[in-house]
């Protein structure tokens, strides 16, 4: 029988991808046999990004480009198809937050979230799928989150973007679906990164962070997720195990979404 999950022979691009949430993901890519491209908004983070995964044993490609501009992503991934191939999987992690209650956030700070947490997926995603259906199969991850359900005080435009980005998602899933591209999401629960470092902070006197307690109650599972805990996750969906599976945003949340919450 043949190894469904295997990414033997594939091209995967996870973006934004020197650490945290997509450098767990692309390591487990790279783990089941794709080759795997990268990219971050520095070269100090693509340096970094490239040592870290030799030292887990992947041999790995690193650009620079920021995803919020098209010029840049175009030629990134013309680059990358003359370099090591036609992208097969598509990653968008690449992502931003700014916390800052809704009546105090500029227009400004609030299309920026926009701009990189949902028009940079479309971008990255309209580049690639060109050649995947040329090839006649892609695969496309976009990186969700509560979010995409939820609201909560000072989110308002990364859960715009996040909820957007569920129906891009389901759009594209509708729109190239008849090409063998599957498209799906997967929805982190709160997960361990420099991304929510802000929310974990002990107190002065050594405490959790009200925060961090709040998520613990929260979760059915009584823990913060790691990055690993989406590592299998990314897997199925980036392989022929999930080839009927269109549209579907996978929420990886040690149960957030099914629960009340606890009773007083
Ligand atoms: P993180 O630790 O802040 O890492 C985000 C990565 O995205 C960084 O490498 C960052 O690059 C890169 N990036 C940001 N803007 C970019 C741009 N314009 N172009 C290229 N790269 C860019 O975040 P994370 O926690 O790993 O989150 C990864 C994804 O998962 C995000 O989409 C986030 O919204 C989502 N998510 C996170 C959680 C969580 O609990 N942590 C839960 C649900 C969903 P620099 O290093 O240069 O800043
Ligand atoms: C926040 C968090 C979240 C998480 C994640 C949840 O401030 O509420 O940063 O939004 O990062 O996206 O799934």
């Amino acid at each position: 029988m043949t190894n469904q999950f295997s990414l033997e022979g594939k091209v995967a691009l996870i973006t934004g991808a020197s650490y945290g949430i997509g450098f767990s993901i692309a390591s487990a890519l790279g783990k089941a046999g794709a080759k795997i491209v990268f990219n971050d908004l520095k070269q100090e983070f693509v340096d970094k990004g490239v040592a870290a995964y030799k030292e887990i044993g992947l041999e790995v490609n690193g650009y620079v480009c920021d995803v919020t501009n098209e010029d840049q992503v175009n030629s990134m991934v013309k680059q990358i198809e003359k370099e090591v191939g036609v992208i097969d999987i598509l990653v968008n992690n690449a992502g931003i937050i700014k916390r800052i209650p809704m009546i105090e956030m500029s227009a400004d700070e609030f299309r920026q979230v926009i701009d990189v947490d949902l028009n940079a997926p479309f971008i990255v995603a309209k580049a690639v799928i060109p050649n995947m259906i040329k090839k006649g199969a892609g695969k496309i991850i976009n990186i969700c989150s509560m979010m995409s359900e939820l609201g909560r005080e000072t989110v308002s435009a990364y859960a715009a973007a996040k909820g957007g980005l569920k129906m891009l998602t389901r759009n594209i899933a509708s729109e190239y679906g008849e090409y063998n591209i599957q498209c799906n999401g997967i929805g982190p629960g709160y997960i361990a990164t420099p991304q929510t470092a802000p929310l974990r902070e002990k107190q002065a006197d050594g405490s959790r962070h009200p925060f961090d307690s709040f998520i613990i109650a929260k979760t059915p599972a009584a823990r913060w997720g790691n990055p690993e805990d989406l590592a299998g996750p990314a897997v199925f969906l980036a392989s022929e195990a999930s080839n009927f599976v269109n549209g579907h945003v996978l929420y990886v949340d040690g149960g957030i979404l099914a629960y009340i919450g606890k009773q007083p």
